[in-house]
């Protein structure tokens, strides 16, 4: 069966704490994200862009100092929910190019609201945060915890994914997480694997051990792909880059494995900021890496 993928932009920063990573969607199109998903041998519709509102019209300090901008957050994520829940209903493949990791919130509700996914979160950082122990307040620090409902997020219904549980979650790549996160992520049902997990096991165990959490007993799973990820050498145009990251061979090994599984159901890549960049170079690796994640292979 042919896979229809469905590119939707969400060009919104309202969820970081500088400008610029707004400009993602039009970067990795730019890059040439439909080619390197045909060169995958998937169909692809560009639905074109969210409409998210703009700064101009907003109060730069709009939301609480512990969760900024949050009500624009909320109606970024509504709307990419719909979006992603009615692909999904048509039967294709949702690809949300963000925007910042905010909008994972959208991706994971809208995927999860007529079945039972798990999530593979591959991210230097554990955007457990809630409003309550954020040291930034910057929601892309909090979408894992929102769709989860942990902390201040239970009961918040347009940010909770009805049908994901923590026990079918795995963060991959950890290196730079809060001490409120850690102890969050420790008291949770979430697997998580850090980067030195990776140096000890090896990127192609460590992918499938996570694989294996988020298929095991759900429908499908969401891949959510930060850019911060990769090590900065690889990928310089992020916001919040961490040294000691994933390199190149490692990041395609495991987006092959992601392909392998043959459970995907929705997918996302984030944090791409064009106006950190160098040459659009982390732009055009998130397209590549999306062609590894929907099989591409070289031989
Ligand atoms: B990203 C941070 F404090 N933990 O909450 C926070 F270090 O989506 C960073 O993974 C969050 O890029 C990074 O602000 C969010 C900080
Ligand atoms: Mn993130
Ligand atoms: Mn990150
Ligand atoms: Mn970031």
């Amino acid at each position: 069966m042919e896979r229809n993928v469905r590119i939707l932009g969400a060009p919104t920063d309202y969820g970081a704490n500088r400008r610029g990573v707004d400009m993602g969607p039009s970067a990795i199109r730019y890059a040439g994200l439909t080619a390197q998903l045909e060169s995958a041998g998937v169909s692809t519709t560009d639905a074109g862009d969210l409409s998210v509102p703009h700064h101009a019209t907003r109060d730069a300090d709009a939301g609480a100092e512990n969760a900024k901008h949050i009500q624009e957050v909320e109606e970024v994520c509504t709307a990419l929910a719909d979006t992603v829940s009615t692909a999904l209903a048509d039967g294709a493949t949702p690809l949300a190019l963000g925007g910042d990791h905010s909008i994972a919130i959208g991706s994971m509700v809208g995927s999860a609201r007529d079945a039972d996914i798990g999530v593979v979160w591959f991210d230097a950082h554990g955007d457990f945060n809630t409003p309550g122990t954020s040291p930034s307040g910057n929601v892309h620090g909090m979408p894992l915890a929102a769709a989860l409902g942990i902390g201040d997020f239970d009961g918040v219904e347009w940010a909770n994914a009805d049908g994901l549980n923590e026990e079918n979650v795995a963060i991959v790549g950890l290196r730079d997480v809060d001490e409120n996160e850690t102890a969050a992520i420790r008291d949770s049902d979430v697997t998580a694997y850090t980067m030195s997990d990776i140096d000890e096991r090896g990127i192609t165990e460590v992918t499938q051990d996570a694989l294996d959490v988020a298929t095991s007993g759900t429908d499908g799973i969401h891949i959510s792909l930060d850019l911060d990820w990769l090590d900065p050498r690889e990928a310089p145009g992020v916001g919040t880059p961490v040294r000691g990251g994933a390199t190149y061979r490692e990041a395609h090994a495991a987006m092959e494995l992601v392909a392998e599984s043959e459970a995907m159901r929705s997918f996302e890549l984030v944090e791409v900021n064009p106006i950190l960049d160098q040459h659009n170079e982390t732009a055009t690796l998130a397209t590549e890496l999306a062609a590894s994640a929907f099989g591409k292979r070289i031989l």
